[in-house]
């Protein structure tokens, strides 16, 4: 498919999705949410494709919703069109791992838009923040949610209050991100993500990731359960006696995703 505002290729069974608007430091208005859902999708049905990569430019991932989109919408407006609700809530129902690779600004949408993938790999020049506060409303797609989930009461509080944006090094170890690398090093740390997903079991893969999402919508004790139920129904797939079988005859496990 053509796409005007996304970049989307494959590299080997990985899906690499570039949001492309650089005169706007990749500002998320609604056309380029819609490609990137189009986009997402294309990759969660196409069975070579293992884990999907979202990026953006050296300078920003992507500097948050568009505010000269937004400026003039009225209330009837955005309450009757769910303003921007469908468009972005594509990214929670993807399937497969979704990992951001953060350079530069992630700002406003632009960090929510992170924060909904599975995780984030930041480049050293990575800036994190919700500074909606500045343009006189609050964070709209969920930050206020996941960012205090993610580092805590403190710093979302701090962040989405005074619209401080916070670097590569203090994310990593407030656990917003899940590690850090060279600006240079940000794609080929990525695409090697892609490649170890491209070694596992897919069903077990989507598994994983649908537990460790319920840890953060139940209690710990639902969880635990939704955990057990999944981790015995493993023992009917074919991938469980290889995995088991290659590691006590030392090979290399060959998953056939059933
Ligand atoms: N929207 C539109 N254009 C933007 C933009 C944005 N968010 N951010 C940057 N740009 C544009 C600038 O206007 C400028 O365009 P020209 O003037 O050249 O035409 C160009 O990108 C370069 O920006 P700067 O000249 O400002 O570049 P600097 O390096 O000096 O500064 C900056 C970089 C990132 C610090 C600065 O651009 C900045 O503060 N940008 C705005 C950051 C911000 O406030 N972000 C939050 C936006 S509000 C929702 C979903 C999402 C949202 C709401 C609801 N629902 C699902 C309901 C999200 C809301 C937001 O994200």
């Amino acid at each position: 498919m053509a796409y005007d505002m996304i970049i989307a290729e494959t590299h080997g069974p990985t899906g690499i999705i570039r949001l492309n608007r650089p005169a706007a430091l990749n500002a998320l208005c609604d056309q380029l949410m819609t490609e990137l859902g189009q986009a997402l999708r294309a990759f969660d049905a196409d069975d070579a494709i293992f884990s999907i990569i979202i990026t953006g430019s050296e300078k920003a991932f992507a500097a948050g919703a568009d505010i000269k989109e937004m400026r003039d919408r009225s209330y009837p407006h955005v309450y009757m069109h769910d303003f921007i609700g469908a468009n972005w809530e594509v990214v929670p129902t993807i399937r497969k791992p979704v990992i951001a690779a953060v350079a530069g600004f992630a700002l406003g949408g632009g960090c929510e838009l992170a924060m909904m993938c599975d995780f984030i790999l930041a480049a050293d020049n990575a800036k994190f923040g919700q500074p909606e506060i500045n343009l006189g409303i609050i964070p709209g797609a969920g930050g206020t949610q996941r960012l205090a989930r993610a580092v805590g009461k403190a710093k979302a509080m701090e962040l989405c209050l005074t619209a401080r944006m916070m670097d590569a090094a203090e994310a990593e170890r407030a656990g917003l991100v899940a590690r850090v690398v060279p600006l240079a090093e940000l794609m080929t740390e990525a695409l090697k993500v892609g490649e170890k997903l491209a070694t596992l079991s897919q069903p077990v893969t989507a598994m994983a990731k649908e537990a460790v999402n319920r840890a953060f919508e139940t209690t710990l004790a639902e969880g635990v359960k939704f955990e057990r139920r999944l981790f015995h129904g493993m023992f009917s797939l074919a991938d469980q006696k290889e995995g088991m079988s290659a590691f006590v005859e030392k090979r290399r496990a060959q998953f056939r995703h059933r």
